[in-house]
């Protein structure tokens, strides 16, 4: 974990402050006002990219009221399905090619009860979706106008976003209509979280609109177990970010979590998983994928396919935005 450490971008209590301050989020707290939520290994908090700053925050302050872990991943993401300025999640997102805002969300707990939603349109957090899937039915995954049908039975609403300037940017791309996925973008995509908390019990989430102007109907890897989100209690967690066919094709978070399991650190887990995928393909120039896990020591780390993948951490020290190794 020092070495880790070691690559840390230094924001400090008071930079954290600042920044959270930037990002229009009210809580800002510190460690100190927070004070220490218990022994053991945890809290530990890792979302992905510069707006895990804010959901991690979040995931924090519910953790440190009593919360339990499920709880802090899902109300976490939350935050983030919640900022509309957001083009790579919720309902702020960049639409498919057809001009749809398709969202695709999962949730999974220590005991590996999992829960998630893809391809559903208008609601603001299919992360909440995807609990109520895994605590409500017998089942794991609804999808489509079968989850929207279910979700307004159980009680959730269906939300209009409608944002002139993400419409403005699909009429543009109409013009060309070349999917082409762009690497890091706007510094964030699909938040994925993982967590543990001060008695060693993992979950985790991850919520997305998925790549840009894909194909009305596409699914990427983050709503699905073992691809964007894998948590299993007695070996780890780990999720991905970028281009999500990648990560399927080899089961990303699952292998991340397998790889711990059988004793590498969670980056060496996090590289072998990208090396694998480096491996099936041969051009994957403006691709991204990132990988977080947290191992079920409370060791933890990240790595991705190129630069400009970053993390958020939260730890009784404070938040962090830690640039991922790479290679
Ligand atoms: C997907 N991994 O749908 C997600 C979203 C993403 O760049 O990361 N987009 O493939």
């Amino acid at each position: 974990m020092a070495l880790e450490r070691r690559r840390f971008i230094q924001l400090g209590l008071a930079g954290t402050a600042a920044y959270m301050a930037g990002c229009g989020d009210a809580a800002g707290t510190t460690a100190e006002e927070i004070g220490p939520v218990g022994p053991g290994k945890g809290p530990l908090i890792l979302s992905t990219w510069d707006h895990g700053m804010p959901a991690n925050e979040r995931a924090w302050e519910v953790l440190s009221t009593g919360g339990s872990i499920l709880d802090a991943v899902e109300q976490g993401v939350m935050v983030v399905e919640s900022d509309f300025s957001n083009r790579s999640v919720g309902l702020g997102g960049l639409p498919d090619r057809d001009g749809h805002v398709t969202l695709d969300a999962c949730i999974q707990d220590h005991d590996g009860r999992a829960g998630a939603v893809a391809f559903v349109q208008r609601f603001e957090h299919p992360v909440s979706m995807a609990r109520a899937v895994m605590e409500r039915t017998p089942h794991v995954m609804l999808v489509g106008a079968g989850a929207e049908q279910w979700a307004i039975e159980n009680g959730f609403s269906t939300r209009e976003v409608d944002i002139p300037e993400v419409r403005a940017a699909w009429q543009k791309w109409l013009e060309k209509s070349e999917y082409k996925p762009v690497a890091n973008i706007e510094n964030h995509d699909t938040i994925g979280m993982v967590a543990m908390d001060a008695q060693g019990r993992l979950a985790g989430s991850c919520t997305t609109s998925g790549m840009a102007y894909k194909v009305h109907g596409r699914v990427g890897d983050s709503p699905i177990i073992g691809a964007g989100l894998f948590v299993d209690g007695e070996a780890g967690a780990a999720c991905a970010t970028g281009v999500g066919e990648l990560v399927i094709r080899v089961a990303g978070s699952h292998t991340v979590v397998e790889l711990m399991r059988q004793g590498r650190s969670p980056e060496e887990a996090c590289k072998e998983a990208v090396a694998r995928i480096q491996r099936k393909h041969k051009d994957l120039s403006d691709m991204q994928v990132g990988f977080l896990a947290i191992r079920a020591d409370g060791a933890y780390g990240g790595y991705a396919l190129r630069s400009g993948f970053s993390y958020a951490l939260r730890t009784s020290e404070g938040s962090q935005l830690v640039p991922a190794t790479f290679g």
